[in-house]
């Protein structure tokens, strides 16, 4: 079996994932989404994804994260990584021959099941053009599961929090396959996840969203496009005065599915 994989560990998250998959059907994907959800979601929210057929799964092993990490991340106001440690526990979901593990800030815009041809940790090298990082995105991954894998994962979360500084699940990846950058067939062309502050630089630099296609986009960082929808107007008006046409696009898809979910879900 294969399946497409989101995470969710706060109920604040519940509209992305809504929004994923509602976009996942748009483009007819041929596998599911299913959400690997924490022990501790509030019933309301399982109850919102089961009504929207979506399908659960629950880690098999727990994560032990340092008080340090915790601690750090709050510092640093990053917080809501340590929410997201709970991805590494797709790894050891091996119910499934294959998984395409997919952030639930993200929107597919194109067909992606090639993906699960691809082999075990096909990714996509992160900021590789924009920053000049040499990171694997821990958003978007190919995985091929193994019974309690995310145990190889301990020593490296250990370690990484007598370091200062911020930590996420992608760290912990990263320390984990340090040759995952140099290891080039690994690196899926960059069109199947952009982040959407880097589509402006790969559509006027490379061509994507004119002849090369854009297959998803990724909405990092604390804000969501779900989180307030009324003032995106602001949002608009700067993408029509700078007549960045491709944002508008997306951004406009982005809200236009947000809005059918949310309507969907007032009659469900
Ligand atoms: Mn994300």
């Amino acid at each position: 079996m294969k399946t497409y994989i989101t995470a969710l560990s706060d109920k604040k998250y519940l509209k992305g994932c809504l929004v994923l998959n509602e976009s996942l059907k748009q483009v007819n994907s041929q596998y599911p989404l299913v959400v690997l959800a924490s022990k501790d979601l509030d019933s309301k929210t399982i109850k919102t994804l089961k009504k929207n057929n979506i399908e659960i799964v629950y880690p098999k092993n727990d994560l032990i994260l340092p008080e340090n990490i915790i601690k750090q991340n709050a510092e640093a106001d990053f917080d809501y990584w340590t929410k997201t440690f709970i991805k590494l526990l797709a790894f050891d979901l091996d119910e499934y021959e294959k998984i395409v593990l997919v952030d639930n800030d993200i929107i597919v815009l194109e067909n992606i099941d090639d993906l699960f041809e691809k082999p075990h940790m096909s990714g996509v090298a992160l900021c590789k053009d924009t920053m000049g990082a040499n990171n694997c995105s821990s958003g978007f991954l190919v995985i091929e599961p193994q019974k309690d894998f995310s145990k190889n994962f301990s020593s490296i979360i250990e370690k990484i929090s007598n370091n200062n500084g911020h930590f996420g699940d992608q760290d912990v990846i990263n320390q984990y396959y340090p040759d995952w950058f140099d290891n080039k067939e690994l690196h899926l062309d960059i069109g199947y996840h952009i982040m959407f502050g880097d589509v402006w630089f790969y559509y006027t630099k490379f061509g994507y969203g004119k002849d090369k296609k854009i297959k998803s986009v990724h909405f990092p960082g604390k804000k969501k496009p779900w989180m307030k929808p009324l003032t995106h107007i602001e949002h608009y008006t700067k993408f029509v005065i700078r007549k960045q046409w491709i944002l508008f696009k997306i951004f406009y898809k982005y809200d236009k599915t947000l809005l059918k979910v949310t309507l969907k879900n007032l009659f469900l």
